[in-house]
């Protein structure tokens, strides 16, 4: 038949329109988009009764069990991280390679990639997902690295199609020196790669950290007093200068503090190729869920260590209340590009004795916050949330605006639309989402009212964000044509690849210079 899936009845949004058709469906492709479609037409039929359909979500800041754990070991494979992420309306994820420094030579990063999708490929995937790669190391810190680093790039594009590399400003071990962000920032500029920074101060960090075990406030609230948001205001400042230096787009990523929005928004409106990610938490959670620890009067059956606040520990960490507002805008007014989870599942309790005892007691008998791993789940709560806390409150103007910042954008920053992140006929993958109407009177039995940890498929022991009420739930996930997710329960006919990516759409240089003679290649006359 012409089609192998027809929905009827829906609204169909995009990142630039509304409106009521119906979708066809063939080869796990979008085909047409019509006012009618005849039923006789497809194989399948769904009855989307007046329900929201937009394109699936594209998650591009996940981790999962990486080769190298250096930010600690998470709880998620792929397999289970693309689980969550379809129960969740979330149909593409990217993930991070990191630079094995094992190897040297032309194909030390190619090969780093090689290895990571290689441990990927025996897994159960649910949907297909893509790869930066995390760079903390250049190889000959000299300006003659640049020209090594430059070669490494064009083969991991060539040979794995990844065009974008996170670097950190903070962390012992991972944190580069500005001198060595140039070097990647010339390399990722001449390969066309989007350069994707963590911006906080590490030193000033390192020596908070020192200074508030000295006077013993080492409980997780104290992990965020550690890292205040001026410090991600200045080391966003700091790359924005370098970035200019070297005339070189950039992309912030899991932004927090309204500082460094603020110094976003101005390069912005400078003409900067500036860039940036929010992650639901900054605008859902606060310092205070990190307080738990405080007083034996806090304590209960549920946390017999005073140390629940550990759930809610992630970097840069969580800010004052007072700081959601600025997040929310920022979302809905274009300073942030997209949203990703930064998905980062540590277990709480011990994965070995399943006892009340996170991984950071064996470190440390005082579960000191230094010890505490920085990441939390979210992979599968992020659309939920973005739908019943920004559109259905407000915070986000119009559904438009939901799919552009969380489909359609992530698709065109990081080189995989139109395949992904559009409803595009003839070009997108069938990937896709239907929502209840807001009205809807039929509903799936256990119609979810609440999060809970149950309902998110991943293998991490809690969620930060259980008890939040949940107006919509995905009824139907699609993704390549498949009903993967329907009403709750996983139909077993999930498949998953590795995507190879173009380069970013949006970030692209702007040959603007602070002298002349900086352009690469100046000769003098
Ligand atoms: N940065 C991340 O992107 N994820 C987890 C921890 C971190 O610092
Ligand atoms: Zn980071
Ligand atoms: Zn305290
Ligand atoms: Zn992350």
């Amino acid at each position: 038949s012409l089609y192998d899936l027809i929905i009827k009845n829906g609204i169909v949004c995009t990142a630039s329109d509304v409106f009521p058709a119906c979708i066809g469906i063939k080869d796990g492709k979008i085909s047409s988009i019509a006012g009618n479609l005849e039923d006789h037409l497809a194989l399948e039929i769904i009855d989307a009764e007046g329900a929201l359909i937009t394109p699936g979500g594209i998650d591009a800041h996940v981790h999962v069990d990486e080769r190298l754990k250096l930010l600690g070991e998470v709880a998620d494979t792929m397999g289970d991280a693309t689980r969550s992420a379809v129960a969740g309306g979330t149909t593409t994820l990217v993930a991070f390679a990191t630079q094995d420094t094992s190897l040297t030579g032309p194909k030390a990063l190619s090969d780093s990639v090689k290895l990571t999708i290689e441990d990927y490929v025996s897994q159960k995937l649910y949907c297909d997902y893509a790869l930066h790669l995390i760079l903390f190391s250049v190889e000959k810190s000299s300006v003659t690295g640049k020209n090594i680093l430059d070669v490494q790039l064009q083969n991991v594009y060539q040979d794995y199609g990844v065009t974008s590399v996170k670097v950190f400003m903070t962390y012992p071990g991972l944190q580069l020196s500005d001198y060595d962000i140039l070097t990647v920032m010339y390399a990722t500029r001449k390969n066309g790669f989007t350069t994707m920074i963590h911006a906080e101060n590490g030193d000033v960090i390192k020596w908070l950290i020192e200074d508030l075990e000295n006077k013993g406030l080492v409980q997780p609230y104290h992990h965020g007093v550690s890292r205040p948001t001026i410090l991600e205001g200045e080391a966003t400042n700091r790359a924005i200068t370098l970035a200019q230096t070297m005339d070189t787009p950039i992309l912030f990523v899991h932004v927090s503090a309204p500082e460094a929005v603020d110094v976003i928004r101005r390069g912005q409106t400078r003409g900067m190729k500036i860039f940036a990610e929010t992650c639901p938490q900054y605008a859902l959670l606060s310092e205070e869920d990190t307080r738990c620890h405080h007083g034996v009067s806090q304590g209960n059956e549920e946390d017999p260590d005073q140390f629940i606040g550990a759930k809610d520990i992630c970097s840069p960490p969580l800010r004052k209340a007072a700081c959601q507002d600025t997040i929310w805008n920022a979302m809905d007014n274009g300073t942030f590009t997209i949203v990703g989870s930064d998905h980062c599942p540590y277990l709480y309790y011990d994965k070995l004795s399943n006892a009340s005892k996170h991984r950071a007691f064996s470190d440390t008998k005082n579960g000191e916050f230094r010890y505490i791993p920085n990441g939390m789940p979210g992979v599968g709560t992020r659309l939920p949330l973005l739908y019943s806390y920004g559109l259905l409150q407000r915070r986000l103007s119009n559904v438009t605006k939901f799919v552009e910042v969380n489909c359609t954008n992530p698709a065109k920053l990081y080189g995989l639309y139109p395949q992904k992140g559009s409803l595009l006929p003839g070009v997108s993958d069938a990937d896709l989402v239907i929502w209840y109407p807001d009205n809807a009177k039929k509903s799936f039995a256990s119609k979810p009212k609440v999060i809970s940890n149950k309902l998110l498929n991943h293998k991490c022991d809690y969620t930060p964000f259980e008890g939040f009420e949940i107006s919509n739930w995905p009824r139907y996930t699609v993704v390549k044509g498949k009903i993967v997710y329907q009403e709750g329960k996983f139909l077993d006919n999930a498949t998953g690849t590795y995507l190879k990516r173009m380069p970013s759409e949006m970030c692209a240089p702007r040959d603007r210079w602070p002298y002349p003679e900086l352009r690469p290649g100046y000769v003098p006359s």
